[in-house]
C-alpha cells in the first residue's frame, strides 16, 4: 500500500456504461485519484461521445463497444482490455435501464430486458474479470445498487427485483471470492440527476415542478437531487486501498432518505 491509501495510481478501473451520467462521474473521479479508464457503450458512436467528454476533462480514457447482456461480447472486450490496457483492478457494474410501467402491464419480455441489464450482466461482466484479479492477487467489484435495493414503488418492478439481486449479487461475490483478497461492495445512489431521471423532474405544462420531484425533495433531508458528482468520492473510496476491509457492504449514498420518514406537514 502506498502512502496514499486513497490513491488508485497504477490502477486500472473498467467502468461499464460510463459515457455519460453516473458511470461518466465515477470514472472521472478514479481517475483524479490516479486510475488508467476503460469503459464501454453499446454502440460505437455513444464510446466516442464520452471519448470525447472524457477528452475535454483531460482524461485519456480507453472506450469499447459491448452490450453487457451478451457473454461472447463481454469475454472478447475483457480480453481485448488485457491485451491494449492491461488487467482490470477495479470493475464497477454501472450499466443500466430502467422501466417504469404498472406491473400487470408490464411484458414479461419487457421485464426480462431489465434484469438482463440490471442483474444478469453484473454477473456476466464480474465473472469475466475474476480469474484475473485471482491471478493478480486482488480485485476490486462495485455494484450500482438503488434504494430499490431496499424499497419498492409503483412501476418499478423489474428494476427493484433486479436491484435487489444485485445486493445479493454482491454479498455472495464477496463470500465467494474474499479468500482471493476481493473486496465486492455497492453503491446504492439515491435519486441523482442523470438522464434516467429526467422524466421524473420534468417541468409540467403550467410551468410547475413535477409531482415526483417535489415529492423526492420532500424525502431527502438534503431537500435536494443528488448530482452524479456526488458518487464520485464513495466509489474511489470502495476502489482504494482505504476499504481492504470492507467486504459485501452496500453503501447508500442518497443524501439520507433511507434515514427520513419524509418533510412533515408544515
Ligand atoms: P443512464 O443515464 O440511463 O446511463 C446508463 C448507461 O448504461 C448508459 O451509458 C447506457 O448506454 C448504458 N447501458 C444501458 N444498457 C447497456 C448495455 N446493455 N450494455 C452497455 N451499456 C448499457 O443511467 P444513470 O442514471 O447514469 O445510472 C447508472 C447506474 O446507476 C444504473 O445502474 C442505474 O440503475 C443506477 N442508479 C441510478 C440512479 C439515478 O437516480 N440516476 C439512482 C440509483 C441507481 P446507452 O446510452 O447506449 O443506452
Ligand atoms: C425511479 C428512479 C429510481 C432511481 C434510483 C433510486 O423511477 O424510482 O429511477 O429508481 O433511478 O434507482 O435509487
Amino acid at each position: 500500500m502506498n502512502g496514499n491509501m486513497f490513491s488508485l495510481e497504477g490502477k486500472i478501473a473498467l467502468v461499464t456504461g460510463a459515457s455519460y451520467g453516473i458511470g461518466f462521474a465515477i470514472a472521472s473521479a478514479m481517475n483524479a485519484a490516479g486510475a488508467t479508464i476503460v469503459f464501454n457503450d453499446i454502440s460505437q458512436d455513444k464510446v466516442d461521445m464520452g471519448l470525447k467528454a472524457y477528452a475535454d476533462k483531460g482524461i485519456k480514457a480507453h472506450g469499447y463497444v459491448c452490450d453487457v447482456t451478451k457473454e461472447d461480447q463481454v469475454q472478447a472486450m475483457v480480453k481485448k482490455i488485457e491485451e491494449e490496457v492491461g488487467v482490470i483492478d477495479i470493475l464497477v457494474n454501472n450499466a443500466g435501464i430502467i422501466k417504469r410501467i404498472p406491473m400487470v402491464e408490464m411484458t414479461a419480455e419487457q421485464f426480462r430486458q431489465v434484469v438482463d441489464v440490471d442483474l444478469n450482466a453484473p454477473f456476466i461482466v464480474s465473472k469475466a474479470v475474476i480469474p484475473s484479479m485471482i491471478k493478480k492477487g486482488h480485485g476490486k467489484i462495485i455494484n450500482i445498487c438503488s434504494m430499490m435495493s431496499e424499497l419498492g414503488r409503483e412501476t418499478v418492478s423489474a428494476y427493484a427485483a433486479a436491484k435487489g439481486g444485485l445486493k445479493m449479487l454482491t454479498k455472495n461475490i464477496a463470500s465467494e471470492y474474499g479468500e482471493y483478497n476481493i473486496q465486492c461492495n455497492g453503491i446504492g445512489p439515491g435519486y441523482i440527476a442523470t438522464p434516467q431521471t429526467a422524466p421524473l423532474r420534468e417541468k409540467q405544462p403550467d410551468g410547475s415542478m413535477h409531482p415526483f420531484d417535489s415529492f423526492i425533495r420532500a424525502k431527502t433531508p438534503a431537500g435536494r437531487w443528488g448530482e452524479a458528482e456526488d458518487l464520485g468520492g464513495p466509489a474511489v473510496f470502495l476502489a482504494s486501498d482505504a476499504s481492504n476491509f470492507v467486504n459485501g457492504h452496500i453503501l447508500y449514498v442518497d443524501g439520507g432518505i433511507l434515514a427520513y420518514i419524509g418533510k412533515q406537514p408544515s
